[in-house]
């Protein structure tokens, strides 16, 4: 009985380690490049829109000397997923990389170029519905609200438009 319990619980530590091998080489890293073209005033994250698995790893790289980040939408993932937010990167070359294992759609942006358009999306497996969005808190938002009021003007309305319109979407 001995034996048979120990030679099950190698079989199982081999079927283990093969899953997790078949894991682990399944994983992709993808590259987000951030561009920024001064001739045509044009700063974006190409692509844009990416698709990836669980598990995989994004990657973002900045393409010349200039300040970017990345950071999601307070209302701009999956609910029970983790928002998140590069520290700014100013060098060529610099990266900030984020592996992601919930699915669902990430919607992010750069916040010195917010009003420029710098936006991108992560979908992870599949994309998530209008009524999945995490419902950010008083408190979330006002915590993005002062990140931008270190970029932007404190009467700058479109900022008080864009938080109401997302979630006015949502049905809230
Ligand atoms: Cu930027």
């Amino acid at each position: 009985m001995t034996g048979m319990l120990r030679s099950f619980g190698l079989s199982l530590a081999a079927v283990t380690l093969v899953l997790s091998i078949a894991t682990s080489a399944a994983a992709e890293t993808h590259v987000v490049r951030i561009v920024s073209d001064y001739e045509n005033l044009h700063f974006a994250f190409e692509p844009p829109l990416l698709v990836v698995q669980p598990g995989d790893t994004v990657t973002w790289v900045n393409d010349v000397a200039e300040e970017h980040n990345v950071i999601t939408y307070p209302g701009g993932y999956p609910e029970g997923a983790e928002s998140f937010q590069s520290p700014y990167l100013s060098r060529a070359d610099e990266t900030f990389s984020r592996e992601f294992q919930i699915e669902g759609t990430y919607q992010y942006h750069c916040l010195p170029h917010l009003m420029m358009g710098m936006k991108g999306e992560i979908v992870v497996g599949r994309r998530t519905e209008l009524g999945e969005f995490h419902q950010p808190s008083r408190s979330e938002i006002a915590a993005y609200r002062n990140q931008l009021l270190e970029w932007f003007d404190e009467d700058d309305n479109l900022l008080q438009v864009r938080i109401t319109e997302k979630r006015e979407r949502r049905g809230h």
